[in-house]
């Protein structure tokens, strides 16, 4: 089971094997005084960490006064967080104390009647463990049991969920994510794995480049790092269909036309080139198969048709080029959101080997940072918990694709040859938010038997669950949280006790193997009476806790917080993790995926005619997907989500400010009010993603499960085209 979870580079299911490499010394601490961490009487400090799937992974410190959460700051311990939070971190009290929370376990009459009766743990408990037995009975396996479980909390017990349905039996799983695989398996080509440099070292590049990614946005802590950066006289230059709250504190914003990047890359390298500038010394020591990029450079990227696909004058491109290749160190951020497209995974190639060919690579203030997982040397307990049943039939769980799972659902149960889904566990996700073809996701979930979701929100998803379980927030639990982008390790203590009747993902995962086990001794695997404190303790091994200098794991709640090292430039050591143990131009493993072995261009979808504008709903300020948005305070900040549109394009179709406007596309269609703005393209308009509260609005309404070009190799199933969708506007 955890071969899976390896397999599908969920964010945070590294490798253990990628503990290898990291050592760190309580050195390298900032030595801010933390006595009063624990201190005795009414009022405490305790250390917190932010879960959320956000590149930032925050170390907080919250104040608890009479048991109750009065205030949370930004820990200093930790450079990275340095003592701040962002906006939506500091909702964290009115997310804990808000009067919506799911509060006791509560079943549904019908499923989208809101009509909601209380039950018990216990009832609860007995309900989902009577099921799991029938379905065993019924059909002599687990397998009709389906997990959907995502990135709402990437602290690494939430891996407990899938320990809890290994206890079970084999099952059925949503495999990959929807986030980034397309990049992942890029990067898994060009150097063998992901592996960034600490985004701390961006403040020594001398030009840095961020490339399809708004820090400012989803990454306001790395905006300070940036904004040192400037100061030290670092070029910022940012490459975006949109001009973005990052672009605008750029020195330069490069507005490209979306899905081209590749083109722009190859424009770039092809000057490079032209004037003799690239590293021939780091290439010849460094790579194989440069010489063949190098003829495809010299025979089929030209400036004039880098500069007609992506919009960029040859000018610029050039000047562009020019500048990156003299700075030394030059360095780029990869974004997530330049991947989502069906050619995503052949720009993030084009864009390492520009890096690489001009000798960025492996230096400090250098790299093609797109992220990484060395970071994350836990042990995996909860998730390893669970091993199968003895005498359970079945030869491996069944895997079915996270980037199509609604439509992937329903064809299995209309298909009286495969073995139905009749029950469905979702936790730490909110599929009818966030999942393409929202209309399919209703459809799959009424193919569904009996459906549990834990949460703790009230939402799409949970509305169409026939369960719902009452999860706790970090505050009221214990946890330990890595960074997929810096190399900090946080630990999360439990300031207050749960509120209401509350419960971790794996204490309720304990609570029904407590069940099952009473019911039908031996049907179920899963530990039953572990402290959450101790399961954090089992997360770190002995090699995991020397790494940092500690003699035992408590070591880290002196400061909260430990920094990995060795990480100031990635790949410093030469040592690429590809079949070649170089870095690989020419990638034969991305050949046998059905790529091109170069990092060559690869044709951008094409616009249809019928629906001409591009939809582009890239991830908002006020929430993180599905989550914050809906609080009180953020409500009162903003709480109606809205389509930007360029002034000409809104002339064209006499949409105004406010104007209600009707967008479709082939599935369907939203209603949203219009914000005209010139930092749109012209011919695309911008739906945020996320989630509003008592809104039936989604923009996933409108998008399509259509696959970016990679992702199999790393995570099994490719990656979504969520910026590749197209429709059409008119004004109600
Ligand atoms: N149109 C469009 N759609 C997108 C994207 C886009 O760019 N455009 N981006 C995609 C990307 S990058 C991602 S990563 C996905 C994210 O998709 P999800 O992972 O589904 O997103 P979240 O809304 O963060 O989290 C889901 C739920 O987890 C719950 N939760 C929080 N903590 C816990 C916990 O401890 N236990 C349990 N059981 N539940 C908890 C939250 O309350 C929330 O309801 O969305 C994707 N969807
Ligand atoms: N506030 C907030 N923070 C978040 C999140 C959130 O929802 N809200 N989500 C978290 C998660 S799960 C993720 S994955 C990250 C994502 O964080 P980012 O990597 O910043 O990703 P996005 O916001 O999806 O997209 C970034 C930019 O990519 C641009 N883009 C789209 N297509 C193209 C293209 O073809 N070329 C170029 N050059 N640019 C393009 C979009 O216009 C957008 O401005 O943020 C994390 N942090
Ligand atoms: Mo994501």
């Amino acid at each position: 089971m955890s071969s899976f979870s390896r397999r599908t580079f969920l964010k945070g299911s590294a490798t253990l094997g990628a503990l290898l490499g990291i050592g760190s010394t309580a050195s390298n601490f900032q030595k801010v005084n933390m006595n009063t961490a624990h201190a005795a009487g009414k009022t405490k400090q305790v250390f917190s960490s932010c879960p959320r799937n956000c590149y930032d992974t925050c170390s907080i410190v919250t104040t608890v006064e009479d048991g109750t959460i009065k205030f949370i700051t930004g820990n200093k311990n930790n450079t990275y967080t340095n003592g701040r939070l962002c906006v939506k971190g500091f909702t964290y009290p009115n997310y804990v104390y808000s009067p919506d929370r799911i509060k006791y376990p509560m079943k549904q009459k019908k499923r989208g009647s809101g009509k909601w009766e209380r039950i018990s743990w216990d009832e609860a408990y007995d309900m989902i463990a009577k099921k799991i037995l029938a379905i065993k009975e019924k059909h002599g396996s687990t397998l009709p049991i389906a997990l959907d479980k995502y990135s709402g909390n990437f602290n690494v017990l939430s891996y407990g969920v899938e320990g809890m349905m290994a206890s079970w039996g084999y099952t059925t799983r949503a495999q990959g994510t929807p986030c980034w695989p397309a990049g992942i398996d890029s990067q898994t080509f060009d150097f063998g794995t992901i592996v960034n440099s600490d985004p701390e070292m961006m403040v020594k590049a001398k030009y840095l480049i961020i490339w399809g990614a708004n820090p400012a946005w989803t990454s306001v802590h790395s905006m300070s790092i940036i904004q040192r950066a400037k100061e030290n006289g670092t070029k910022v230059v940012v490459i975006d269909p949109i001009m973005t709250d990052t672009a605008a504190k750029a020195d330069e914003y490069i507005e490209i036309k979306a899905s081209t990047d590749g083109a722009l890359a190859l424009g770039m390298a092809k000057y490079i080139l032209d004037h003799n500038l690239q590293d021939m010394e780091w290439m010849k020591k460094n790579s194989i198969g440069y010489e063949e990029y190098l003829n495809y450079l010299r025979h089929n990227v030209s400036l004039e048709w880098a500069s007609e696909k992506t919009g960029v004058p040859v000018k610029v491109i050039e000047r562009l080029a020019r500048e990156y290749a003299a700075a030394k160190p030059a360095s780029i951020w990869i974004g997530y959101g330049m991947q989502r497209h069906t050619n995503g995974g052949a720009a993030v190639r084009s864009i390492d080997a520009l890096a690489a060919m001009s000798g960025n690579i492996g230096v400090v203030g250098g790299g093609a940072n797109y992220a990484q997982l060395d970071s994350w040397g836990f042990n995996y307990t909860a998730q390893l918990a669970g091993t199968l049943p003895e005498g359970s039939g079945g030869e491996g769980d069944r895997m079915i694709n996270i980037n199509n799972f609604p439509a992937q659902v329903l064809a299995i149960n209309n298909d009286p040859k495969q073995i139905p889904i009749e029950m469905l566990w979702v936790a730490c996700r909110n599929p009818i938010a966030q999942d393409p073809e929202t209309s399919v996701s209703y459809k799959a979930f009424e193919s569904i038997d009996f459906i549990v979701t834990a949460d703790l929100w009230f939402n799409a998803t949970v509305n169409q669950s026939d369960l719902v379980l009452p999860v706790c927030s970090i505050f009221e639990t214990w946890g330990l949280h890595a960074s997929y982008w810096h190399y900090w390790m946080n630990v999360n203590e439990q300031a207050i006790n749960p509120l209401y009747e509350s419960k971790s993902d794996v204490e309720i995962a304990m609570g029904i193997s407590k069940k099952l086990n009473e019911l039908q001794p031996g049907s179920c695997t899963y530990p039953t009476d572990r402290t959450m404190e101790e399961w954090v303790g089992m997360e770190m091994s002995d090699a995991f806790i020397q790494k940092f200098g500690f003699n035992s794991w408590r070591d880290i709640l002196k400061k909260g917080t430990a920094k990995v090292t060795g990480y100031d430039a990635a790949w410093a050591d030469g040592k690429f993790r590809t079949p070649s143990g170089k870095y690989e131009f020419l990638s034969k493993k991305c050949a046998s995926y059905g790529h091109h072995a170069l990092p060559v261009y690869m044709e951008e979808m094409e616009v249809p005619k019928e629906r001409p504008i591009r939809l582009l709903s890239p991830h908002w300020k006020y929430g993180l997907h599905s989550q914050f948005q809906n609080l009180e305070w953020m409500q009162s900040v903003h709480n109606e989500p809205y389509m930007e549109i360029h002034p000409v394009l809104a002339r064209q179709k006499g949409i105004k400010e406010g104007s209600m406007v009707k967008v479709s596309s082939d599935i369907g269609f939203v209603e949203i009010k219009a914000k005209v703005t010139q930092s749109v393209p012209k011919n695309a308009v911008v739906i945020y993603e996320g989630w509003y509260k008592d809104q039936k609005f989604n923009v996933n309404f409108l998008v399509k499960a259509t696959p970016a070009d990679m992702g199999s190799c790393a995570t099994g199933q490719s990656g979504l085209a969520f910026h590749d969708q197209f429709v059409n506007i008119e004004k109600m």
